[in-house]
């Protein structure tokens, strides 16, 4: 059996899995004054956050072209594979994953199977390092998707952003438009809800929201850290994501925890300097 596992430049994978054979990415767009950037293809982190300073209109980000898509599952076919797990983020942030439900059974060629992982980014980034290594040791696409919603039922994350305007006006926070007026002046911590953003906590300053972060996640994981990868993500704010990082480690040596970015079509939304917290179960 052999498997491929797709995915979407949101997820971020270590670099040990970065060229993985079995591996195959579709860049997501992001508009940026009218200029259209295919995420690490065209456009990396870096040259988006200096970009986006020096930008007149507010970002956005598409949906991939579904012809696209269409394409690279064929040629994956073509290469002699027997399925595709398509692993990409969440439904309750884009409506991509089910544009790919809505045709995955209309392919021909190859079986596809499209999983929501309802979270993106470094906890999205385990699942499809996960599902690489069931492809290598040619795990059927039901034991990859058996182990993919396990993860996916233990996987959390808590972000704080600088400026909530960015998820307000992009349509990515619950109720955003009801409750901006009253969380304007804070940095409210936010967390996914069922593959959704909704406020969770009200907080006054960047630090205290964080440091409450730190603890909702540690109450979560409990002192046995040793089943979970956590993973602290910064919208280019490196400095506060190696302290986050430090204050896990200072507390529990032996914990999992990476540091990742999110980059340009993420940053279009939660905006720069945003920082999160995710942690997500190992299942095998
Ligand atoms: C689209 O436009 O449909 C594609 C991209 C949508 C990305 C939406 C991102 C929302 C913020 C996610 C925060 C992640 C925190 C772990």
């Amino acid at each position: 059996m052999k498997t491929a596992i797709v995915t979407d430049s949101t997820a971020f994978l270590r670099e040990s899995y970065k060229d993985k054979e079995n591996l195959f990415t579709v860049p997501i767009p992001v508009i940026l004054d009218g200029q259209m950037y295919r995420e690490d293809v065209d456009i990396q982190a870096e040259e988006y956050y200096t970009l986006l300073k020096q930008s007149k209109d507010f970002p956005k980000t598409s949906q991939p072209a579904i012809g696209e898509v269409i394409e690279l599952y064929k040629q994956i076919a073509a290469e002699g594979y027997d399925a595709i797990v398509s692993i990409h983020l969440s439904s309750g942030i884009s409506g991509f994953v089910n544009t790919l439900a809505s045709f995955a059974d209309s392919i021909e060629e190859i079986d596809v199977y499209p999983f929501d992982s309802l979270i993106t980014s470094g906890p999205m980034g385990f699942m499809v390092e996960t599902a690489l290594d069931m492809a290598e040791e040619h795990k059927s696409p039901q034991e990859i998707l058996q182990a993919l919603t396990e993860m996916r039922e233990g996987v959390h994350a808590y972000l704080i952003v600088d400026d909530l305007n960015n998820l307000v006006r992009g349509g990515r926070l619950k109720n955003g438009a009801a409750i901006i007026g009253t969380l304007l002046k804070i940095k409210p911590i936010l967390r996914f809800d069922n593959g959704a953003i909704v406020l969770h906590e009200k907080i006054r300053s960047m630090k205290k929201a964080l440091q409450r972060s730190e603890e909702i996640v540690l109450d979560h994981i409990g002192n046995d850290t040793s089943g979970y990868r956590v993973n602290v993500i910064h919208a280019n704010n490196l400095e506060l994501a190696i302290q986050e990082r430090d204050s896990l480690l200072a507390k529990y040596p032996d914990m999992d925890v990476d540091i990742c970015y999110f980059g340009p079509v993420i940053g279009t939304h939660l905006g720069e300097k945003a920082i999160a917290i995710g942690f997500s179960p190992k299942v095998r």
